[in-house]
């Protein structure tokens, strides 16, 4: 499936045609989630792919063989992508499964089971400067133009899986219908250690100190980088341009304060307060 020129609007929202078609947007919609199943929901650049590879690792008990051997889109799929039922065909529980979804879409089908929900949430002047670039390599999304037009876009939420403020604010506005825990990109960073522990005893899987051990350094960003399963190298040019950039890109807290100008900054910040104000979202975003 190529269709990297296809927008699929469903929902009100865009999302690339190369990924999503209206019967994977609908097989989303109607999934039997089970409670052994774990769910990842991130708006896109904010720490989904750590959250995979963290998941895998933990759920292998330390052991990296899954995680250096399938690609994270197999073994942590996102449920609206076209490929996701032939993935889960055989798997019928235990499941890792990753959404950008927002809660209008995912909530009906999520809300019939208890399974596992982890939000992870980041800066999002950095998720913009993620995306930004993201989108010169991605060829299934489209041109951002400059930083400037990018920001505008995003602010406006008419970039492709919408509106940044309207996805945290949905979500997290429903969390109590969940089992879930809110994570950020940025307690990540700050504590890795911590943060893994954070998640076991959310997950319910106590692990021995040295396998922690081996999870923090498998999940680290230098080591992460190199790993051709998540690191998308192995998808091809046409679709990801590596020449014009990587995925793992640069994987630190703060690298908006290279791409905002002070106007930019000012501006971010004003619309985040008027956007924000009806809601008591609380986040660390400085290390
Ligand atoms: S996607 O396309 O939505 O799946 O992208 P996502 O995985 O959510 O976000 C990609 C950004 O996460 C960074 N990343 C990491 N940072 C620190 N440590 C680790 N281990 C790590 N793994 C992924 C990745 O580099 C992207 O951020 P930027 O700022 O572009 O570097």
């Amino acid at each position: 499936m190529a269709n990297l020129d296809v927008t699929l609007r469903y929902s009100g929202i865009n999302f690339p045609g190369h990924l999503h078609t209206m019967q994977s947007m609908r097989f989303a919609e109607e999934f039997k989630f089970c409670d052994t199943d774990t769910v990842i929901v991130t708006y896109p650049k904010s720490g989904t792919t750590w959250m995979q590879e963290i998941l895998t690792i933990i759920d292998s008990d330390g052991s990296q063989v899954p995680a250096k051997t399938i690609p994270n889109w197999i073994r942590t799929p996102w449920i609206e992508h076209y490929y996701c039922k032939d993935v889960l065909q055989n798997k019928l529980d235990n499941r890792i499964i990753t959404t950008h979804l927002p809660y209008h879409i995912l909530s009906k089908s999520l809300k019939n089971s208890n399974a596992k929900v982890i939000y992870v949430a980041r800066n999002p002047m950095d998720i913009i400067v993620s995306f930004y670039h993201f989108h010169k390599m991605a060829n299934f999304l489209p041109e951002p133009g400059t930083f400037g037009e990018f920001l505008e876009k995003f602010i406006l939420g008419e970039v492709h899986f919408g509106s940044w403020f309207e996805h945290i604010k949905e979500w997290l506005s429903h969390r109590e219908e969940f089992n879930f825990l809110f994570i950020t990109y940025e307690e990540l960073k700050k504590d890795l250690r911590h943060s893994v522990e954070k998640l076991c005893s959310f997950l319910e899987r106590p692990l021995l100190p040295e396998v922690i051990d081996t999870i923090v350094r498998h999940c680290s960003f230098a080591s992460m980088k190199d790993n051709q399963m998540i690191n998308y190298t192995l998808i091809p040019n046409e679709i990801m341009d590596h020449q014009r950039g990587k995925f793992m890109r640069k994987g630190i807290v703060g690298d908006w304060k290279e791409h905002f100008t002070e106007e930019q900054k000012q501006l971010f910040e004003k619309i985040f307060q008027e956007k924000m104000s009806d809601s008591n979202i609380w986040f660390i975003w400085t290390l």
